[in-house]
Formats: structure tokens, sequence, C-alpha cells
């Protein structure tokens, strides 16, 4: 038998304070592949800022973990992890709010995601 498969549907992007001085250069990754924005490098936020996302993740497996990595791009040095993002995905639900758990005691940057699971036909 098989676990039943569910789309998890990324909507928002919340930035609350970022890693640079004036922008972050965000970018998302799953499972090491980035998956988010589509059609660029990344997305320019700063402090108070919201982004929609629009992407979703096809084929999770209730009761699955999922784990999102929250990166900034750099121009001149290797890109930063900031942190990740998990979400328990029980089933259909949401919109739900994740933080992203900081990947370092001296990261400042705080985001956090909006999610949830469409209802399937
Ligand atoms: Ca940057
Ligand atoms: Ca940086």
């Amino acid at each position: 038998m098989s676990a039943k498969k569910h789309i998890v549907k990324l909507l928002h992007l919340y930035c609350y304070a970022n890693e640079e001085l004036k922008e972050d250069e965000v970018f998302i990754k799953h499972k090491g592949k980035k998956i988010w924005p589509v059609n660029k490098k990344y997305a320019s936020l700063k402090p108070g800022e919201k982004i929609e996302m629009n992407v979703e993740i096809p084929d999770v497996e209730e009761g699955e973990l999922l784990s999102l990595e929250v990166w900034d791009w750099d121009l001149f040095s290797a890109n930063d992890h900031l942190g990740s993002a998990t979400m328990k995905v029980d089933g259909p639900g949401g919109p739900y709010l994740v933080d992203m758990r900081p990947s370092s005691t001296e990261e400042t940057a705080r985001y956090s995601i909006q999610w949830q699971v469409p209802w399937s036909e």
C-alpha cells in the first residue's frame, strides 16, 4: 500500500528581518534544487515586505516533513543559507504560516512562508 500524495502550494514569502543591509536576494530550495523563483535567479526582499510565490510541490507523501531552504544569492561570495522551514503535510488544509528556523545563532534574517494543501478532486 502506498502513502497518499498531496500537492503543497507555497503562497507567500514574508521578510521580517534581512541578512544584508539593504535587500536580500532570496531563493528557495527543496531537496537541493532551486524551486523558486521560477524564471529568475532570486527575488529581492526587505523587512516588512511580502511576495507572492505561487509555486506547487507535487507528490508530497502524507505525513512527510517537507523541508525548504531559504537562501540569499551573492555575487562576489558563496550564497548564504539563511535557514530552513519545515512543514508537516497531514492532508488538505491551510493556509498555514511557518517560520524559517535560522541556520545559525548569528543569522539575522527572519522569514516566514505561507502555504496550503489544496483539496484535490
Ligand atoms: Ca545577497
Ligand atoms: Ca549575503
